[in-house]
């Protein structure tokens, strides 16, 4: 549907003038933006409509993505981009004196996840919608989003993110689709009619009520859904429920987000939550599918069904389907597990073995007793069914149930026909190293998909003018079709589109260095190679080695040898549990802190932590960025997706050739990044042969030693216990993240990069490659990948509104 400015200048003054009695030049920032998302909602309500009723006609299969966390950021303007009505809105608001960008400040950031997990299942929303296939994400609504990071003293402190304090402006309450979801309790088999039925007793009861928000596709008159489930207490539940005690128990399922990444916490809490989303997302898919699909018929449902399990968080979801089909629907139970592995497929997103989740048998049986009596049987026919097939100790090694835990890994392996990994290498080590005996059993399961990004939010609207550039140069074409951004290397040798570029990234500089002015007090030039590292902080991913360099290049500097200028920028949140990496951001923040105070430094150096890292500060950073810090322990980053927001920004990589950041090597060419470090082979031999010793490589490099020395020797101000710890950690026998090992290496490609900055043309070029190839990482060709070759999806035929 097209708006016109004139159109939408009197929807705007009307909104106003019914919600707040008020004129546009009246009203508060807060209150243009309520108004603006009422109209913006207005605007893709029709289409929402229709999208559910082609659905129910053309009845398509559909994808239900269920994911423990969301991380969509804000979604005003990526609405209005992709209604078609970014442009005109934006410069209706001109004409009445209004900046879109100062309203869109009001929306707060839906920070539902914590980091590449979380932002990657929101992006496959939005490519899902784009793309044309119904697909649906099904997840929890959290009161409190993921904590609101402060520094105090250079310590992380975390506060309550409480995103919904002023309300959501894009959910729908459906209290209509509610289901019931049960905990705890006994459950006796009782014989109805021939048929085995659990019988429940004591049970917790929980109301699941779904709030739908809107996933508007990019022009394309689609809108599909995402569902977040609260919980709630029943409403025939008020009598068994008396006490604010049991409130607050229910409140509490949907209250935190858990605030760790790669980092998996055994609590009965978490468990609940997964139960819990999981539970009533299937319940409402098969109530549509007994209404609206094939009533009865469940052998159907793999042809109108694929549920993607995002992760080993909704796991359960291969137990909780066969309890629905068994018990509920009454369906044999191996026809039921033949349905079952038919609909499910999961993607693993890290080696990590601290984040796979194991749960103990004694907690799951008295959650959820039901399902730990399915869970063994699905183990029992498991290793019925590979005896004598395979060794003892392969069926041990891969079985469900083992040591007094259930592997929930291992369950969605086992339940699923499509087991994926998010990166080529990463894929190749599942297969090879983390998962190679289900490999050796099951290898027609196992496939790649490389994660990618939306490139609609991350150049089209966090970076409009080179948006406007590509428009210039290449046509518009590639806003909807990404293949198009590959002719944009054709202006390699093109002097006035790599002055523009040149140009843009100086000005996207000089607007960060602004919000870094008024967030910091700190003042940088905008002329300095501005230097990027932005993800969760963690020991694998190597801020260490980032602050290495930087001590180095503090020392030299101080020794009169000369650098061109830098500004490092950090964003990261650290759980807030894990120790080392606190003590990480406490020494990056007093070193910070002695750098940017040192008259002998100057700006030659600055060192900028900026708080609360989240997609919405992501958008300011990455635009202006100059080097992408992606530089990780080899084998240890699944994909890495900061690394391609980045590139298509313009931003050169330095990377260890880990991840995704191969295929970004192999997009760009070698000589188009920075890459360095240890090989994997190199990392698995230190592994094996337990033959990494740092402190001989501390003792006889010079550069290195007075590197981490200046962690424990006074140097660095108010860090002591925590320079400590860092240092002893760099120096420990067969530190398995090998910062020191890769210590050299890094600072050899440090100085290539700065001799590639002093050509200036030279950088430009290799940043235009970057931006042109960028398109291989366009999530929309992920996602097709996975409707085609794991979900089996035929887009929806809808109607383009005019
Ligand atoms: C992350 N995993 C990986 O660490 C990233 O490399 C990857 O890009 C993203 O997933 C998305 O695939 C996790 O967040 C988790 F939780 F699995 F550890």
């Amino acid at each position: 549907m097209r708006i016109t400015k004139e159109e939408f200048k009197q929807r705007l003054a009307r909104k106003v003038r019914n919600y707040y009695e008020e004129e546009i030049s009246e009203a508060s920032n807060a209150e243009l933006f309520a108004a603006l998302s009422a109209i913006v909602r207005d605007g893709f309500a029709p289409q929402w409509r229709r999208t559910r009723i082609s659905e129910k006609e053309q009845k398509q299969k559909q994808v239900y993505y269920f994911s423990i966390e969301f991380l969509p950021g804000t979604l005003l303007k990526s609405n209005l981009l992709n209604l078609g009505w970014l442009e005109t809105v934006s410069e209706a608001l001109e004409d009445l004196g209004l900046d879109l960008d100062t309203i869109a400040t009001a929306e707060p950031d839906m920070a539902l996840g914590n980091g590449g997990l979380g932002r990657l299942a929101a992006a496959f929303m939005d490519s899902l919608a784009s793309t044309g296939y119904t697909g649906n994400g099904n997840g929890i609504r959290y009161k409190y989003g993921l904590f609101k990071q402060k520094f105090v003293n250079g310590y992380q402190k975390e506060l309550p993110n409480d995103w919904l304090k002023s309300q959501d402006y894009w959910e729908v309450r459906r209290e209509s689709k509610s289901v019931l979801v049960r905990f705890g309790g006994q459950v006796h088999m009782v014989d109805d009619n021939g048929w085995l039925v659990p019988q429940y007793e004591g049970e917790e009861v929980v109301r699941a009520v779904p709030y739908d928000i809107a996933i508007v596709g990019y022009q394309n008159g689609l809108t599909n859904t995402l569902r977040l489930w609260d919980a709630e207490i029943p409403p025939e539940g008020e009598l068994n429920y008396p006490t604010i005690e049991d409130r607050r128990r229910i409140e509490d399922i949907t209250s935190i987000l858990y605030p760790d990444d790669s980092n998996y916490e055994g609590r009965l809490l978490r468990l609940k939550q997964e139960y819990f989303f999981t539970s009533a997302g299937l319940q409402s898919i098969l109530n549509y599918y007994v209404k609206e699909i094939a009533k009865h018929d469940f052998s159907e449902l793999p042809n109108y069904v694929a549920i993607h399990i995002n992760d080993t968080h909704p796991a359960l979801a291969v137990a909780e389907m066969m309890r629905l089909l068994v018990d509920k629907y009454r369906v044999s139970w191996d026809k039921a597990w033949n349905i079952t592995v038919k609909t499910m497929s999961y993607t693993n997103h890290t080696i990590m073995q601290e984040a796979l989740e194991k749960w103990e048998i004694s907690m799951m049986s008295e959650l959820l007793p039901r399902i730990m009596q399915i869970i063994t049987e699905i183990d029992r026919r498991y290793v019925e069914n590979l005896k004598n097939k395979v060794s003892d100790e392969v069926i041990e090694r891969t079985r469900i149930i083992k040591d007094g835990k259930v592997r929930m890994a291992h369950l969605a392996i086992i339940g699923s026909h499509s087991i994926n990994g998010v990166a080529e290498l990463h894929t190749q080590l599942l297969e090879t190293e983390v998962l190679k005996d289900f490999y050796n059993l099951y290898p027609e399961r196992f496939n790649n998909k490389t994660n990618g990004i939306t490139l609609r939010r991350w150049i089209q609207i966090a970076n409009p003018d080179l948006s406007k550039l590509l428009d210039k140069t290449i046509g518009k074409e590639w806003r909807a079709n990404s293949d198009e951004m590959l002719n944009f290397e054709k202006y390699l040798h093109n002097s006035e589109t790599l002055n523009s570029l040149k140009k843009i990234k100086y000005d996207n500089k000089v607007k960060l260095a602004k919000l870094i002015k008024d967030r910091t007090g700190i003042i940088v030039d905008p002329k300095a190679i501005f230097d990027v590292q932005v993800k969760r902080l963690h020991a694998y991913k190597r801020q260490t080695l980032k602050l290495l360099h930087i001590l180095h290049l503090y020392q030299d500097l101080k020794a009169g040898i000369d650098h061109p200028k830098r500004v490092v920028i950090f964003g990261a949140k650290a759980a807030p549990s894990y120790v080392f990496a606190k003590q990480v951001i406490k020494v990056i923040n007093e070193t910070a802190n002695m750098i940017n105070n040192d008259p002998d430094i100057h700006d030659k150096l600055k060192v900028i932590f900026l708080e609360n890292y989240d997609v919405t500060l992501a958008e300011k950073i990455i635009p202006a960025a100059d080097v992408s810090e992606q530089i990780s322990t080899t084998t240890k980053e699944a994909s890495g997706t900061s690394n391609m927001k980045l590139m298509a920004n313009g931003a050169l990589t330095v990377a260890t050739m880990d991840g995704a950041n191969i295929e970004i090597k192999d997009a760009v060419g070698e000589d188009n990044i920075f890459s360095f470090g240890l090989a994997k082979d190199e990392v698995y031999k230190y592994y094996a042969s337990k033959s990494y010793h740092p402190r001989n490589l501390y003792e006889n490099d010079a550069v290195m030693k007075r590197a981490v020395d200046s962690l424990i020797d006074g140097t660095i101000p108010n860090s002591n216990s925590e320079g400590q710890a860092l240092f002893n950690n760099f120096l420990e026998d067969n530190e398995q993240f090998l910062v020191l090992a890769d210590f050299s290496s890094y600072i050899k490609i440090q100085n290539k990069l700065e001799q590639a900055w002093a050509q200036e043309r030279l950088w430009y070029q290799m940043s235009l490659v970057n931006i042109a190839h960028s398109e291989r990482f366009d999530v929309d060709k992920t996602i097709k990948r996975y409707a085609k070759e794991i979900w089996h999806l035929n887009q929806l035929k809808i109607e383009k509104t005019k």
